[in-house]
């Protein structure tokens, strides 16, 4: 067990500065309107800087600075551009323990995340585009023995992102990796409610990056949002966050006509087949730890799997296995590393949490564990903690249909495979799901029938740079992750060459 020290203090890893600027051009820049606004850690709810506050006149700037870089970077090779997403990588791990405390505090996640998950898929994310970049190739097509298609690829210039507070540095590395490999340069938004890890991210690899290649606003949703998603110099958007915050990035964006990626909400499916309980003891536990995965980043993750399904056949066994995993999930200080469960991201968070809580509790559904805010002592008693919390109800009721974000989990039975089916796409979203079973006909099965982008089969929460990730419905548009995200920060230049020497 290590308990990290709050960033800062005598023996701490990292300190944060008590004010941070934009990140334009290379350059911290006062916001133009000199205003700053107060940000909080989820840990004590204390305020530990302040930084600023971003409107349209700021985002002019940086896209000013992004498009004074785009024709030098657009025109880099592959392999230059390889070489700094190699570099970023290495430095970030050279700053392994920093990242992960400085993301801990502006978030409130557990830091046994943060170490083990968050920073070291972002590093692996990098050095994933930075080889995809090299490996990809262009296209040829003969039309006739003297006519010939060359297909490039090219950048697109420059992009705007607008990122969530659930995974600040992953959500934004998951964007910039792939924008700058293939040649883009970027104005990112970070939300409100966690500016500060990515600005101090920029501060540790800011200057292996041409000035103006990475620029970031902080802001708010329609103070500094808004005028990045829907100014006419950017030629994509890239967003994460919520499905309402969504369909108002694609209005922006159609007048500009310019295309859009979007990862939304969810309601994820996780589903246990009654033949988990005959498998053998190794494969019961993983499935139990498949069910208490509803806990990882507090519940905080678009593909959260907040809806558990099993089979009546073993409903009660299982639920009580199940209920006493979850019950070892400890809750606390997230500067520990025995700590699984740290702090809801934001006060508004954890409202609205507990306000599901309670929807629960009038709609009927039983509490079969937790069920309210985590009371923590000392420094903890002003942060934003709640209890892991397991209701039993079924699938009609709102908890089951409307996205929570949190640690709380709903569960229900189904009687046979057609009707975990069902209860599993009654949902406006399609972003995950999980499903349990060693019978590989039933698993693929139900891997094919289950409308979400991305199915887990006898695991859960995994999230390698090279597995597609989005989501199917109302869950988003695109995907992230994979070789195929170039695609989507490039165009496709079409050269047609006659080589005949002849009118034609
Ligand atoms: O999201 P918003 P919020 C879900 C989750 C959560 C709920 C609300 O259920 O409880 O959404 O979270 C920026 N133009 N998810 O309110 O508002 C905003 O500043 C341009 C799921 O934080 O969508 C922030 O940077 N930008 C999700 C980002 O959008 C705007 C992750 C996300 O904020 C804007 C987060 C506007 N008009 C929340 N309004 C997931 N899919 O992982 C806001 N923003």
């Amino acid at each position: 067990m290590t308990v990290y020290s709050q960033p800062g203090s005598a023996d701490a890893v990292m300190s944060y500065e008590s004010r941070y600027e934009h990140y334009i051009g290379g350059e911290w820049k006062a916001p133009a309107k000199g205003e700053y606004f107060e940000n909080v850690t989820p840990i004590t709810g204390q305020v530990f800087c302040e930084v600023g506050r971003g409107t349209a006149e700021d985002i002019e700037a940086a896209l000013d600075a992004a498009w004074a870089a785009a024709p030098a970077w657009n025109a880099t090779s592959a392999a230059e551009r390889s070489l700094v997403l190699l570099r970023i990588a290495d430095r970030m791990e050279e700053n392994l323990e920093k990242l992960a405390l400085a993301e801990s505090w502006d978030n409130g996640k557990a830091i046994r995340e943060t170490l083990n998950a968050d920073i070291p898929l972002a590093i692996d994310h990098f050095r994933y585009f930075a080889g995809a970049i090299r490996a990809q190739e262009g296209g040829i097509s003969q039309i006739d023995d003297d006519t010939v298609a060359y297909h490039f690829h090219e950048p697109l210039g420059v992009v705007g992102q607008i990122i969530p507070w659930n995974f600040p540095v992953l959500m934004a590395v998951w964007k910039l990796a792939p924008a700058l490999a293939a040649g883009n340069c970027v104005v990112l938004k970070p939300a409100e409610q966690t500016p500060a890890s990515i600005l101090y991210l920029m501060s540790v690899i800011g200057d292996l990056l041409p000035a103006g290649v990475v620029n970031v606003v902080n802001g708010f949703g329609t103070e500094a949002g808004k005028p990045l998603a829907s100014n006419p110099r950017i030629r994509k958007v890239a967003f994460t966050g919520e499905t309402t915050t969504g369909r108002l990035i694609m209005q922006y964006a159609s007048e500009n006509l310019i295309p859009v990626t979007l990862e939304l909400g969810g309601k994820s499916p996780n589903i246990f087949f009654e033949d988990v309980m005959d498998a053998d003891d190794d494969f019961r536990q993983a499935a139990l730890e498949g069910f208490a995965m509803f806990g990882l980043n507090q519940g905080e993750v678009c593909t959260c799997p907040s809806r558990a399904l099993v089979q009546k056949s073993i409903f009660d066994e299982f639920t009580e296995l199940a209920i006493e995993r979850t019950n070892r999930i400890t809750t606390g200080n997230p500067l520990d590393t025995d700590t699984m469960i740290g702090a809801q991201a934001s006060t508004d968070q954890l409202e609205k949490i507990l306000s599901y809580i309670d929807i629960g509790k009038q709609e009927g559904a039983d509490v079969l564990t937790g069920g309210g805010r985590a009371e923590l002592d000392g420094d903890l008693a002003g942060g934003f903690y709640v209890q892991p919390t397991v209701f039993r109800g079924h699938n009609k009721m709102r908890l089951f249909q409307e996205e929570i974000f949190g640690p709380v989990l709903s569960l229900s039975s189904f009687t046979d495979f057609d009707d975990a089916m069902m209860i599993a796409n009654d949902t406006l979203y399609g972003l995950g799901a999980g499903v349990w079973s060693r019978n590989g006909t039933t698993a693929y099965r139900a891997g094919r029938t289950i409308q979400a982008g991305r199915v887990w089969t006898n695991t859960y929460h995994q999230y390698p740079a090279h597995a597609a990730f989005g989501g199917y419905k109302q869950s988003g548009i695109g995907r992230e992750n994979h070789l195929m995200m170039l695609d989507y920060y490039q165009q496709t230049k079409c050269l047609l060459v006659s080589y005949s020497g002849k009118p034609q």
